[in-house]
Formats: structure tokens, sequence, C-alpha cells
């Protein structure tokens, strides 16, 4: 692998910068400051980084309800994106989506998504217009295990491959779909199997290694835009905390806890860095220290946005019986 040391500290700021995002969400919803529910990324942060490191920001991601680390990653806009969490004016739907429905179009980033495996189709349409036009962009479609035994995958899977559509296909395979592990809900280990069925390459990689995902990404983006078809990756990697917080995750074995606490991507990145001499310790503190600080700004930009207005519940809707509801 050949990457400059600028784009490695690039990408371990992406991944600081998504866990100090959702360490914040996180306590500000313990303090009941974040209405809704919230699905948190942390320990999984590789696998958004290590594939959107091989992106445009032209290109086009789908995302699913544990989508902050992907948004993040492809460029999303943090005080946008917490004034979203606090349900303000501000907020990248104007308060009304929360966590699930964050998008931002001009980052072609086409949403979080509440309906797991609705963002597998979204992809293939994505694709299928960038093949139309012409233009050379990629999608990159993150998506869960769980989502991977939907009639949705089938389908996506199919089409993108007969149709040679680019898109790149990522299963965050974290070993639950909520309290379900994998090993309950599907009767095979490797997920990256499932390729076959559509005539793609499918490759499993550890997930909690940002290196060995931007790899296996990189390889799937050029294909993708050589018309050559999708990939199907499977990232292995573990979700730290429950399904949503709140759930305190006692369907999940201590010692497998252990194990994977011991795996964390932030924590293998930085030593890498530092064994390497790519950066000191102290300038890692810094990193912290800086990213510490982005994020108590997007909290301040969000706790001084205003409320949404009552009147815009009515606003940016589909519906021909606006005129007859009465707000008052
Ligand atoms: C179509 C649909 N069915 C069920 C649900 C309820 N649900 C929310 S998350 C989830 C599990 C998803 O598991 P996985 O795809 O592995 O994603 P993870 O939460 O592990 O990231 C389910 C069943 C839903 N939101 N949408
Ligand atoms: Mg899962």
């Amino acid at each position: 692998m050949n990457l400059e040391n600028s784009r490695i500290i690039d990408m371990y700021k992406t991944m600081l910068r998504i866990r100090k995002f959702e360490e914040k969400a996180m306590n500000l919803f313990a303090e009941g400051k974040i209405p809704g529910f919230v699905h948190l990324y942390i320990g999984e942060e590789a696998v958004a980084t290590g594939v959107t490191a091989n992106l445009n920001t032209n290109d086009y991601i789908t995302s699913t309800h544990r989508g902050h680390g992907h948004i993040i990653a492809k460029g999303g806009d943090l005080k946008y994106m917490m004034a979203e969490l606090f349900g303000k004016a501000t907020g990248y739907c104007k308060g009304k989506g929360g966590s699930m429905h964050i998008a931002d179009a001009t980052r072609g980033i086409l949403g979080a998504n509440g309906i797991v495996g609705a963002g597998q189709n979204i992809a293939v349409g994505a694709g299928l217009s960038a093949k139309y036009k012409g233009t050379g962009q990629v999608c990159a479609c993150f998506f869960g295990d769980g989502s991977t035994n939907q009639g949705t995958f089938h389908e996506s899977l199919n089409l993108a491959s007969i149709w040679k559509l680019p898109v790149v296909f990522i299963c965050e395979n974290n070993m639950y779909g909520i309290s379900m592990s994998q090993s309950r809900h599907q009767a095979i280990q490797d997920i990256s199997d499932r390729a076959v069925a559509y005539n793609i390459p499918g490759v499993t990689v550890d997930g909690n290694d940002v290196f060995a995902v931007y790899e296996a990404a990189n390889e799937a983006v050029k294909r993708a835009r050589a018309m050559q078809g999708p990939t199907l990756i499977e990232c292995k990697t573990y979700r730290h905390r429950g399904h949503f917080e709140g759930d305190p995750a006692i369907y999940k074995p201590e010692e497998e806890q252990k194990e994977w606490l011991a795996k964390d991507p932030i924590k293998r990145l930085e030593s890498f860095i530092v064994e390497n001499k790519i950066q000191t310790v102290d300038e890692i503190n810094e990193i912290n220290e800086e990213i510490k600080r982005e994020i108590l700004d997007a909290v301040e930009f969000a706790e001084n946005s205003p409320e949404p207005a009552i009147d815009s519940v009515v606003e940016d809707i589909y519906t021909d019986i606006v005129e007859e509801v009465n707000l008052v």
C-alpha cells in the first residue's frame, strides 16, 4: 500500500472526528438534549473512513440508521449535523429529520435511512444515473449484516451486476442485527460469499484496519469507474455500544466485547502512526484537541440555534391536504 503520510493523518482525523462527535452525541442524549433515537457507530470508524478516502466530493454515498460516520467521512458539516440531532431549524433537515435522515446533496450524501436495506436500491438508482449521464461518478453503498437478509439486497446486487453499474456495496458486518447475532440470522460466515450469486467480486476484510478497507475499496472504486461493475466488500467489525442509546446490550458476551475493544480501529491507527514516526505522541494529542474544539463549536452552534417555527411543519412536504391542517 502506497499512502502518503498526509493522507494517513487525514484518515486518522476523520476517524477521530467521528468518534468524538458520537461520544458527544452519546452524552448529550443521556442529558436529554437530543430527542428521538441515536444509533452510534463507535468502533466501526475505519469502514466509512477507508472507503470514502477513495471518493471525490461529487461521488455518492448511501447510508443507514447508523449514519453519522458515513456522513462525517464524506465531508458532512458537523454544525448542521449537530443542529439536526438537536431538532433545530439550522439542521440539515431543518430539524425535522433527526439523526436518521441527514442528507447533503452538495456532497453526494444521499441520506441516512431509517428503513433497513433502503439505501441499496437508492445506490442502484444513483449508479444508473451516473452511467446514463456518463459523469464518471461512483456510489458507495453502506449497509449492515442484518440488511443482507432483505429482498432489496438481492434485487440491488442483481440489477447492479447485470447493468454493470458503478456501485460499491459495503457490508458493515458488526455481527448483530439489533440483538440477533449473525450466527443466528444467517447460515453463512462470510457475507461476501453472496457475491457469487450475482457474478461479481466479493471480498472480506478486517473492518477495524483502515488500510485493509482502503485497499479493498480502492480496487472496487477503480473497477466501478471503469464501468466493469459492482463489488461486494464485507468489513468485519463491531459496535462498541448497544443497538441504540438506551440498549444495555446484555446479549453481547463479555469476552467478545473485550476481544473487540482490544482491536479498536483508532488505537490501532494511532499506534501505527507513532511506531512509524509519522507523528509524535504530542502531535497526536494536538490533533485530539483540535477535533475536540470542532465538536464543541458544533454543539455551541446547535445550542444557540432557534427551534423550528410551528408553521414549518407543513413546509417541504408533498401533500394536498396541507390547506386543511389547522395548526392553532
Ligand atoms: C425494513 C425494516 N425492518 C426492520 C427495521 C427495524 N430495524 C432497525 S435497525 C435493525 C437491524 C439492522 O441490523 P444491521 O443491518 O446489521 O445494521 P446495524 O444496526 O448492525 O448497523 C432493524 C431490524 C427497520 N428499521 N426497517
Ligand atoms: Mg449489524
